[in-house]
């Protein structure tokens, strides 16, 4: 079957945001007396707002209500809005200008599946909302990655099989939910962690090359 779209996640792939998670997640964990490294900042890419907290609030010895959590979360990405603020067209990861191109060319449709309720500022920074055909509300698909759902919508809004669409991820529950969602997955990072994708490349400046010419060849 003829790829027909690309569906890309954001974070992690078109810009690096995880930084700016990192830093709001760190500060209210760190406001709450909880640990907070890299290493589970990691744990928590392509994972949505409330089940982040979770994680975090996990290591905590005390329990919080549902009405804290969600000041908590509130708190967490007013930060977050406050990082993004920043974030322009130089902000654009290698060799992702070239790739939408590249999909242009061929007329194949351009999808965001971002976890991010952010995402729709994001991609106004960097200058590149226009691009796309389609743009998952993350706030309006029930079950988050792993779960199929957000590519799914997407392939939906494109009328597509998923057999007809490629997925481009960063993280293992992204690369989950696109082959969940009957799509060839290419994973961005580390090869162990992606090791379910159908191609896996270490950065996003050979995806052309090594991504979509591959597939589509
Ligand atoms: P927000 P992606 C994900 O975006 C991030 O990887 C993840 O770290 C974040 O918690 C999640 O979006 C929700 O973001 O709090 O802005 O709604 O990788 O799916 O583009
Ligand atoms: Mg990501």
């Amino acid at each position: 079957m003829a790829f027909k779209a690309c569906i890309f996640d954001l974070d992690g792939v078109i810009t690096d945001t995880a930084h700016f998670h990192f830093l709001a997640w760190q500060r209210l964990a760190h406001s709450l007396g909880i640990a907070f490294d890299h290493a589970d900042n990691d744990q928590l890419k392509g994972v949505g707002r409330m089940q982040s907290l979770e994680y975090i609030l996990a290591k905590s010895s005390r329990a919080y209500s549902e009405a804290e959590k969600e000041t908590l979360a509130h708190q967490k990405n007013e930060d977050y809005k406050t990082l993004i603020q920043e974030i322009s067209p130089a902000d654009m990861l290698p060799g992702i200008l070239p790739a939408f191109d590249w999909l242009k060319a061929r007329g194949w449709k351009i999808g965001l599946a971002s976890a991010s309720r952010n995402a729709p500022v994001v991609i106004e920074g960097l200058g590149i909302a226009k691009v796309f055909d389609y743009v998952a509300d993350a706030g309006a698909i029930p079950n988050g990655k792993p779960a199929p759902d957000i590519f799914l919508d997407v392939a939906n809004a494109f009328g597509l099989e998923g057999g007809e669409c490629l997925g481009v991820e960063d993280a293992a529950a992204g690369v989950t939910a696109i082959k969940a969602a009957g799509m060839t997955a290419i994973g961005i990072g580390d090869a162990y962690v992606l090791a379910h994708a159908d191609i896996i490349l270490p950065q996003t400046g050979i995806l052309v090359s090594e991504g979509f010419e591959k597939v589509a060849g």
